[in-house]
């Protein structure tokens, strides 16, 4: 049976302290899905949140998370497309009004109206989450429910990143933030589609790790003097595309200056108050392509998994209690998750 209650991690205002403690469990609306979510990923999305980074407010008080993976265990009357027992994503868009310019166009992240979990609603940080039925993430059968989590957002927005990056096997992709939560898996997504990877971060083991998974070269951005002459030289005249998931300002920037002519800087990472700059006469006589890129709509989720579930993607994981979250945000606004932290519920 579903429990009258459950644990959960709570955010009672920005920034203030985050409680581990019971609440009630939710029962699901129609067009809903009620989840016993098994784990979370923990994205930096979820501290930008927790610290109210962005021109966009949180509900409060928030149960953060949106990388939630579990099992079905009560739905709506209007749900068809799954059924009790199912394994389901708890995703960044949690719903999305399905009848605007956007979502008609399969630009759903886009949606005026896109509800989002962690966020504008409660997500993942807890052991029975709500998502809209049409939303939620259809994971294959004995699929391990750890290794998918960072899939549903991580995983998503970096494939997406890829596609719309525009760059064909062969070429190079730079990747800012290579050793973090999208980064590690953006190399491999990379890789699978056939490109060189240039991975920059920095340290010995986000080195080893972006190597590991299949980086060719790693550029330090802490030790490197100049990062644009050296991201040029060892790509033999540029990466025809960045995917930029650094948390920091900077590496915007110096991507413009050493994409390749011609190629595209995709911009992916969301530090507060931050711009991408990039100095026009170069911009035009390069003719490079800057563009935002937002996590992923149906048919981008249906894809990231199925790369997943193919064994093209490692998922490279700790598992923590989900008590433990205060201590996970610690380390990563510290810079030193290698991977992706990910919270077991039951404990
Ligand atoms: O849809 C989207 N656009 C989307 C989806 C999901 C997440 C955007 N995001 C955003 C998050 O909100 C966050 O701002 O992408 C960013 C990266 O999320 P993450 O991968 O979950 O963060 P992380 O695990 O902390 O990794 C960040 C990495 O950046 C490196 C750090 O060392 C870390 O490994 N980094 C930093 I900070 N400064 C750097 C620099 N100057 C840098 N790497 C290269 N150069
Ligand atoms: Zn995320």
């Amino acid at each position: 049976g579903i429990p009258k209650t459950q644990y959960a991690q709570i955010f009672e205002k920005t920034g203030g302290p985050i409680q581990y403690r019971e609440i009630p469990v939710q029962a699901p609306g129609p067009d809903e899905i009620l989840v016993n979510v098994k784990y979370s990923g923990v994205c930096h999305t979820d501290l930008h949140a927790w610290k109210g980074d962005w021109p966009l407010d949180t509900k409060l008080p928030l149960v953060g998370g949106h990388e939630g993976a579990g099992v079905v265990v009560a739905k709506g009357d209007q749900v068809t497309n799954f059924e009790i027992g199912d394994c389901a994503g708890v995703k960044w868009l949690n719903g999305s009004c399905l009848s605007c310019e956007f979502c008609i166009n399969g630009y759903e992240p886009n949606c005026p109206h896109a509800l989002l979990s962690g966020y504008t609603v409660d997500g993942s940080f807890q052991q029975y989450a709500i998502a809209k039925a049409i939303h939620a993430a259809p994971i294959p059968k004995g699929t391990d429910l750890a290794k998918i989590a960072p899939i549903l957002c991580a995983g998503i927005t970096v494939y997406k990143a890829l596609k719309e990056s525009g760059a064909k096997s062969g070429q190079w992709v730079a990747i800012t933030g290579a050793g973090g939560g999208l980064g590690t898996l953006a190399i491999q997504y990379a890789k699978a589609m056939g490109l060189r990877v240039l991975g920059i971060d920095t340290g010995d083991v986000k080195s080893k790790m972006t190597q590991a998974l299949g980086a060719e070269v790693f550029i330090d951005f802490a030790t490197t003097p100049d990062i644009v002459a050296e991201a040029i030289k060892v790509t033999n005249g540029g990466p025809h595309a960045v995917i930029n998931v650094a948390v920091a300002e900077k590496p915007f920037e110096m991507s413009c200056k050493y994409v390749r002519p011609r190629g595209t800087v995709v911009v992916v990472g969301l530090p507060a108050h931050a711009y991408v700059k990039s100095e026009v006469f170069s911009t035009v006589v390069k003719s490079i392509t800057i563009k935002g890129s937002y996590v992923g709509n149906r048919a981008d989720t249906d894809e990231a998994i199925d790369f997943f579930s193919r064994g093209l993607v490692e998922s490279p994981i700790r598992i923590v209690g989900l008590s433990e979250l205060p201590k996970v945000f610690e380390l990563m606004e510290k810079g030193e998750i290698a991977g992706r932290y990910v919270l077991d519920t039951s404990k």
